[in-house]
């Protein structure tokens, strides 16, 4: 049907699937196809990626469009790969133009089922693969407009209220190269240190897929669990709880139960460790048993903090035993991974699909991953890819959703041992981080200078006042913190960012 939305003077005309209701921000459209005409011409769009390292930022109409340009080979951190569109403005359930005088036109999906946003210098759009979800619709201030959104989106698929506290994490120091011994002097070395979390990441495990306890860890978990309790942090751990490489129990005994092609073969929907992986077909009965059993186990051992890792596995197009859409089966797997941990135990979401984890995740991260370095090295040009300066993008660039659960830009560095970043690139992911809201590390103290440890300790007993002053600018206690120069690639070791 035809309509005209008015906000104030601004008459949108536009094409639903039936009559809006307006609310006291907005306009809930009903599911279907959306199509608004706006009036703005080319201006600037807000692309938002699917999942947590799918990039996400303003572009403009008539500029380069934001994403990844080599999706099949990239189906990690592409908005997957049937949707990625390099030549088309579009983004993950949610996208906005800018108006005149720092407003924009905002459209949002409020469910699930693939939402898609697009515009071009006439229209901004909505479509998805179920029709099911409705959209919200709003025209005012940048700020309040996210706000709006995410405020509705809170309400209709949930919002946590645990928070995670300050964490740190063996990812970005020791990588896959953990033991038991190692873990035991690095919490012993943290002791007095103001953390609330130590989480193991990757590579307790023999091999990802199987999630018991790997040959460095010939005690067990349980007992690695109590010595981080013992020193009085809480025991947090890394699991992929979707995936499965081929040499995993799971893969070799059970292909039946991954996700296929189109063939009746496992179905690769990744590629890391050196190697494609699968994805568990989560609607069938045998898999949920299999995931009860994991986090039951995991929780057993004393964890209470679980970085659920590449979780948009569990949400890629592929052959399931039920017929539903593939986001409707991960909503599903999760909230059953919640009901089965309850709700005291910490989710923390990473590759999540950012929406379909809304109420059922604590945080989730917000960007790819940070790395000792500002620019990837090895993907160039790929938004998605390791380094400082593309999580910092993303991460900032996601702040609204702070409204809607916990948001993890990653961790920050203190260390200027084995780091090529320096002091003011190592500021500026402490600042986006204070932004963020969210504090972890991953440097062992013994890798700390004295001076170093000061400032670990001080950021850690430190909570800056926040203030968003603008779509990059910040207050921070006072401080002024301007991105803009960082986000657009321009200041990088700009000494005045510092002051
Ligand atoms: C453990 C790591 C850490 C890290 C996670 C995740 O695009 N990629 O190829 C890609 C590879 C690895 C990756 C993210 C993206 O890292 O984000 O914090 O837990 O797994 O293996």
């Amino acid at each position: 049907m035809l309509h005209t939305f008015t906000f104030g003077d601004l008459l949108i005309p536009a094409n639903l699937a039936g009559e809006p209701t307006a609310t006291s921000t907005g306009f809930v459209v009903p599911a279907g196809p959306v199509a608004l005409l706006h009036p703005f011409g080319d201006t600037g769009f807000y692309r938002h990626g699917w999942n947590s390292w799918s990039p996400s930022g303003w572009t403009t109409t008539d500029g380069e469009t934001i994403g990844i340009k080599n999706s099949p080979d990239r189906l990690l951190t592409a908005d997957d790969a049937v949707n990625e569109t390099p030549h088309l403005h579009s983004g993950s359930g949610v996208g906005a133009i800018a108006g005149p005088d720092g407003t924009v036109l905002l459209i949002g999906t409020l469910g699930l089922g693939n939402p898609r946003v697009g515009a071009d210098r006439n229209t901004i759009w909505a479509r998805s693969e179920t029709d099911e979800a409705e959209w919200f619709v709003t025209f005012g201030p940048e700020q309040q407009a996210f706000a709006d959104y995410a405020a509705i989106l809170s309400e209709r698929l949930g919002r946590r209220s645990q928070r995670a506290g300050r964490v740190w994490s063996s990812w970005y120091s020791y990588y896959e190269g953990i033991d038991e011994e190692l873990v035991a002097r690095t919490v012993a070395d943290l002791t007095g240190y103001p953390f609330d979390v130590f989480q193991l990441d990757d590579g307790w495990e023999p091999i990802v897929g199987d999630w018991t306890a790997g040959p460095d860890f010939p005690s067990g978990m349980q007992a690695t669990a109590g010595r981080i309790a013992e020193a009085g942090f809480r025991p947090g751990l890394w699991l992929a709880p979707m995936i499965a490489l081929p040499d995993s129990t799971i893969a070799r005994e059970r292909p039946d139960l991954l996700v296929q092609d189109d063939a009746g073969r496992p179905l690769a929907t990744g590629y890391n460790w050196n190697s494609h992986y699968y994805s568990l077909d989560t609607t069938q009965r045998e898999v949920q048993d299999h995931l009860r059993e994991v986090f039951e186990r995991v929780t057993g051992w004393g964890f209470s903090y679980l970085k659920l890792d590449f979780m948009y596995a569990g949400a890629v197009t592929g052959r399931r035993h039920q017929d539903v859409h593939r986001e409707t089966a991960y909503r599903d797997a999760i909230s059953f991974i919640r009901e089965t941990v309850g709700d005291d135990v910490y989710l923390l979401g990473c590759g999540v699909p950012m929406i379909p984890s809304i109420g059922v995740f604590d945080g989730a991260r917000v960007g790819p991953d940070v790395g000792p370095f500002w620019d990837n090295a090895e993907r160039v040009g790929d938004p998605s890819g390791v380094g400082a300066w593309n999580s910092i993008v993303d991460s900032v660039n996601r702040v609204w959703l702070k409204d809607v659960y916990e948001v993890d830009p990653d961790a920050v560095y203190f260390r200027s041992a084995r780091n090529l970043l320096d002091p003011v690139e190592r500021r500026m992911l402490q600042d986006v981080a204070a932004i963020l809201e969210f504090k972890s590390t991953s440097d062992p103290v013994v890798w700390l200078h004295e001076s170093e440890r000061a400032e670990l300790r001080q950021y850690l007993t430190e909570t800056p006042m926040v203030e968003q002053t603008g779509r990059f600018t910040f207050r921070l206690d006072g401080r002024e913190v301007d991105l803009t120069a960082v986000v657009a690639g321009e200041a990088r070791s700009d000494t005045s960012y510092i002051g």
